[in-house]
């Protein structure tokens, strides 16, 4: 993708070396750093940027002036000059200061790992609620890195990280970046209203509502296209897909539900990106299933399974019930297929083939279904009894003496709801 500069008014490609410092801060995490910096690679071409060298180093703590050592500020310097780099990435987060003290060191455009998120987030926005909820991630990210400087953004010229959403350009006074947050938020709360009725319509329609979610690149749109002909975006880069897009999936034996595909989830997600689109996510939050899409064929599978569950965490959705798709086995290794889990909830696929697509939908539509649950009801508890029709699908009635027993297949979310009526009746 070539870029546009103020400075120079013709097509200039960011030409980057990517950095990584590995602190014994990320060590404890368990990160793996050079999975992760391939991942920030992967980052920089979806975002158009063309990758020239890797740097790494190993250190403690980051130093406070450069965030990495003196002696690696001189060796970027070095390598910058001989490949005719424009632009240093960091695999981490900066601080505003780093990024001038490293911006005025090198005469290098210097972006760290959030705000390469957010560019391609920003070139991706298409729809006004994307629009919104990605300058409001951006103005979040820029607002305290301003702290003490009144220096205006000028300096940013154009290619990456300087990408904004829509017509809107950054205003060069923190004052007026603090009246636009608060701008944004407002008419966030408005398409927050709307989303809320439409699915306050589907609510009442009856609709079931399954969400497609996994990390970036996992094949959640190619899922949903194939389940259900959608003509969405699907492309081997990191968000391909923003804006959450429903279509209705008929199951095995008639059912109908609302599958909905979402937004990528990455390892450290930006926060203010996740607190922006919160009102995306919410389609998640809402949900009756949840479908988590893995890359089985990742050599991060793990790792990525676990941000998702993370920040679905967050999201409070945690306990939604879950379907987990291996997906992509056809390029697994034989070992990779023999580590993944087995057992209910849990299927193996291919995308591409049509023999998965229907063990998907009969595994949605025995998941919806819900599990069968015995009871015991006293024969003056027809309010019960009654309830039990009402709410779940009675199998099977039995007598003994004053009591009916009842073996009834009852979803998790109906049993939830009624649970502190029917707990006491269970009979185990
Ligand atoms: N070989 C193989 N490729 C797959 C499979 N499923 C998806 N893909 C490819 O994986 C890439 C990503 O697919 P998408 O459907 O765009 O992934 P996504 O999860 O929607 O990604 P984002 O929207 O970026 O979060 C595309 O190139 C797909 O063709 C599969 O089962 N096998
Ligand atoms: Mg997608």
């Amino acid at each position: 993708m070539a870029i546009t500069t103020h400075d120079t008014e013709t097509d200039v490609q960011d030409r980057a070396i990517l950095v990584s410092l590995v602190t014994d801060k990320i060590k404890r995490t368990g990160i793996d750093p050079e999975l992760s910096l391939q991942e920030l690679v992967q980052l920089a071409e979806t975002a158009g940027v063309e990758v020239l060298d890797v740097l790494r180093q190993n250190k403690e703590t980051p130093d406070s002036r450069w965030f990495i050592g003196k002696g690696k500020v001189e060796e970027l310097r070095m390598a910058a000059d001989a490949l005719g780099a424009n632009t240093a990435i960091f695999d981490q987060e900066l601080s505003g200061a780093q990024v001038r003290n490293l911006e005025e060191a090198l005469d290098l455009k210097i972006i760290d790992r959030t705000q390469l998120i957010l560019d391609i987030f920003a070139g991706r926005a298409k729809t006004r609620e994307g629009i919104i909820q990605v300058e409001l991630a951006q103005l979040s990210y820029l607002l305290p890195r301003l702290a003490g400087q009144g220096k205006n953004l000028s300096r940013l010229g154009g290619g990456i990280g300087t990408r904004g959403p829509g017509e809107s350009k950054l205003e060069t006074d923190r004052r007026h970046i603090r009246d636009r947050i608060t701008e944004l938020k407002r008419q966030l709360d408005e398409v927050v209203k709307t989303r809320e009725l439409h699915r306050e319509r589907r609510r009442k329609a009856g609709a079931v509502q399954v969400a497609l979610v996994g990390y970036t690149n996992a094949g959640k749109s190619t899922l949903l296209k194939q389940l259900t002909d959608a003509d969405v975006y699907i492309e081997n880069q990191l968000f391909a897909t923003l804006d959450p897009t429903s279509r209705v999936l008929e199951l095995a034996g008639g059912k109908e539900v609302v599958l909905t595909d979402t937004v990528g989830f990455i390892q450290n997600l930006p926060h203010d990106l996740v607190a922006s689109f919160r009102a995306t996510l919410e389609e998640v939050n809402e949900a009756n299933l949840v479908l988590h899409v893995v890359d089985a064929s990742s050599p991060m599978r793990e790792e990525q399974m676990e941000v998702v569950q993370t920040i679905l965490q967050d999201l409070g959705a945690a306990s939604t019930p879950q379907i987990v798709l291996f997906n992509k086995i056809d390029l697994c290794q034989p070992e990779q297929l023999e580590m993944l889990p087995t057992g209910t909830g849990y299927l193996k696929i291919s995308a591409f083939n049509p023999e998965d697509l229907t063990r998907i939908t009969e595994m949605i539509a025995d998941e919806l279904a819900g599990d069968t649950l015995n009871f015991r009801i006293p024969g003056d508890r027809g309010d019960i009894s009654s309830l039990l029709y009402r709410v779940g699908e009675v199998l099977e009635t039995t007598y003994d003496e004053n009591d009916v027993l009842y073996n009834v297949r009852l979803n998790k979310e109906d049993y939830d709801k009624w649970g502190y009526m029917l707990a006491d009746f269970v009979d185990q």
